[in-house]
């Protein structure tokens, strides 16, 4: 289990023991039956939002750069989505980075593009709330999908998330990128809650991007270096924005807006954050040195908007 969640093993493991063995069986069909009919696609799990995302939040987003969204997923969603990152860090393949403490108590857990090779995460992304929400969010009538990144914090995980704006690190230019952040655990600011500075995506600041291995593929000498904005936290110059969240809250940010994390301090709890980018609007191409490489990106035009449907994916369409 990752011990990414140590209490509810056990309380399972004395809940079976308490019931009648006819009982547990027909529990056992009725799971079995909701898995069957999840993976096949029904409607078990809710498809679209379940609240409308309100003038409120559209202006928070605007104003602030980030906007955190409660209650949109059910559990059957977090359920799934929680089971499908633990799978993905026991696995550790692909485009990994995996800070470990030195003591090994803790990892720092990230990976991107798990939609290319897990079905559940393409479920995630193209048929749940979640890009609905960026394009509510954004006032788009479209969005496409831009990539998935997975930040798992084991408990005591002394790893910080850097301070950074997304942006830097991406071959993209424009307003129209953002990141849907779902929490699949509680998640405080003690237990490495993400914390924004409100209204710096409108700071016309560029900063060099800093990843949590240190790679420096990323590090644009020609920009300037992102303050640790932890070392201001009492500095009333800044506003600084953080939610303690339930499993299935979201934070959604612009690709501007400087945020980091401490650690996780907690010693029970991991911090599960599942983070899916959706573009769309002003977006265009910028394949610049020091930025991500995408696979299958060699054909798009720089300038443009890369409206290619096997790269980035049509991921919601409004209704006519
Ligand atoms: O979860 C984290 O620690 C960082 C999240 C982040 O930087 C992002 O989603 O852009």
């Amino acid at each position: 289990m990752l011990a990414l969640n140590r209490v509810s093993t056990k309380h399972m493991f004395t809940m079976w023991t308490l019931l009648p063995v006819a009982l547990i069986q027909q529990l056992a069909e009725i799971k079995i039956g909701v898995l069957r009919r999840n993976r096949q696609g029904s409607n078990q799990v809710n498809r679209d939002i379940l609240h409308p995302i309100s003038d409120e939040d559209r202006a928070a987003y605007e104003r602030d750069g980030v906007v955190c969204i409660r209650g949109q997923f059910d559990a059957e969603w977090i359920d799934n989505m929680r089971a499908a990152c633990e799978r993905d860090m026991v696995a550790a393949q692909g485009r990994v980075r995996d800070v470990t403490d030195e003591d090994g108590s803790g990892r720092f857990y990230s990976k991107v593009f798990m939609w290319r090779d897990d079905p559940a995460f393409r479920d995630y992304i193209f048929d749940s709330p979640c890009a609905r929400i960026a394009a509510d969010l954004m006032g788009l009538d479209e969005v496409r999908f831009f990539y998935d990144q997975l930040f798992i914090k084991t408990p005591g995980s002394s790893a910080p998330t850097h301070w950074h704006q997304d942006l830097p690190f991406w071959p993209f230019r424009g307003n129209h990128i953002a990141s849907v952040w779902l929490a699949l655990t509680p998640v405080t600011q003690d237990s490495s809650g993400v914390v924004y500075i409100a209204g710096s995506h409108k700071w016309g600041k560029f900063y060099r991007a800093a990843t949590p291995d240190g790679d420096n593929r990323f590090s644009d000498m020609s920009l300037e270096l992102c303050p640790n904005f932890h070392n201001e936290f009492d500095n009333p110059d800044y506003n600084f924005l953080s939610w303690d969240m339930e499993p299935g809250d979201v934070l959604v940010h612009h690709p501007l807006t400087v945020h980091g994390a401490g650690g996780n301090n907690s010693d029970s709890q991991g911090r599960i954050g599942l983070s899916c980018r959706y573009m769309g609007g002003d977006a265009v191409w910028d394949p610049r040195n020091h930025v991500m490489v995408i696979e299958g990106s060699e054909q798009l035009v720089a300038g443009k908007f890369p409206g290619d449907d096997k790269v980035f994916p049509l991921a919601w369409k409004r209704a006519a």
